[in-house]
């Protein structure tokens, strides 16, 4: 195990201001940890098959951003993360290659268009799954990975590479309160109350309401992942009490703002 690689890899991430890094070897993705589980052509080895070891990203979404979905403020927010992740994967990547490790990143998505994954919602490799298996987070009801630090507002990227790298635990805790928020704030209905994976998302719905927002150039909507009530970025932003997401919060000062942002920039 490279112990010493590991160290530079933390603490390149930690110049790039990069605050989730997570490693998992390869094999773990040969054990089921729940059923279904992904299917063996998704595997890292079976991509790369020089790999030993994943290195997963992970970069926050701003809360106070989000809150305002659908809205041109998310949608912006949304394309520059993902920019961010794939360029951190690239450098990354080509970082351990220049040392003479044979890498490469996977990009944050890996699609199309929408109109692709109305019909087949699946891209070749699935980072949620490689988040939680290199121990970032624990799934959510509303089919996301949670995390301590963001909820589920953090998008992954991940970097195959040959390095035989120390790998990080798993996460023992299950950080889904299931107050089904979710459930009940999705605005096409598409989260079912089970858990992960027996509750299965509408993928359809929920690719299908994305392609209007596309349309009116403010997609993703996002708004599963923004009433989510974990995360430590809750109380950064004194936003502990969700209830200002529902009817209660009709009245609010930030109903107000996020009125006012959703007024522009889209149609
Ligand atoms: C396709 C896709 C979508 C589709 C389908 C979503 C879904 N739940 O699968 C749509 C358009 C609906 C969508 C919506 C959203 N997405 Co999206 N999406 C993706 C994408 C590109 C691929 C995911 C994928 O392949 N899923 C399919 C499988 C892996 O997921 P699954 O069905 O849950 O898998 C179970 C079973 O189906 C089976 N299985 C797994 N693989 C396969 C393959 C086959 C062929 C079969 C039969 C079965 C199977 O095993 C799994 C259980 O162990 C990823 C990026 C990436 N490359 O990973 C982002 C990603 C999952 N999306 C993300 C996000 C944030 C969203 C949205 C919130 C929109 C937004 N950006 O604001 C919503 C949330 C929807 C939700 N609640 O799930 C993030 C999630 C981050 C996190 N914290 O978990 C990701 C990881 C992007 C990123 N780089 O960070 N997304």
């Amino acid at each position: 195990m490279n112990t010493a690689l590991k160290d530079e890899i933390l603490e390149k991430c930690a110049v790039l201001d990069i605050p989730m890094v997570g490693v998992a070897p390869v094999e773990r993705w040969n054990t089921p940890l729940f059923e279904p589980w992904v299917p063996e052509p998704f595997y890292p080895k079976h991509i790369f098959p020089e790999a030993h070891s994943v290195i997963v990203l992970g970069l926050p979404v701003s809360l106070p951003v989000i809150e305002t979905t659908p809205s041109i403020y998310y949608h912006e927010l949304y394309r520059t993360i993902n920019s961010l992740l794939d360029q951190y994967g690239y450098r990354l990547s080509n970082f351990l290659n220049q040392k003479g490790y044979p890498s490469v990143f996977v990009p944050r998505d890996g699609y199309g268009d929408i109109d692709v994954l109305i019909n087949n919602p699946v891209a070749f490799f699935s980072h949620k799954h490689a988040a939680f298996l290199a121990g970032l987070g624990s799934f959510g009801v509303n089919n996301t990975l949670l995390t301590k630090e963001y909820g589920p507002r953090v998008r992954f990227t991940s970097i195959f590479t040959a390095a035989e790298l120390p790998p990080d635990p798993l996460l023992e805790e299950d950080l889904c309160i299931r107050c089904m928020d979710c459930v009940r704030q999705c605005p096409v209905g598409a989260i079912d109350e089970k858990d992960y994976p027996d509750g299965l998302i509408r993928k359809d719905l929920c690719a299908r309401y994305s392609k209007k927002l596309c349309d009116r150039y403010i997609s993703p909507c996002g708004v599963c992942i923004k009433v989510c009530p974990v995360g430590e970025d809750r109380v950064l932003y004194g936003r502990e009490d969700v209830s200002v997401y529902g009817d209660k919060g009709k009245d609010s000062e930030l109903q107000d703002a996020w009125g006012h942002v959703r007024g522009y920039g889209g149609k």
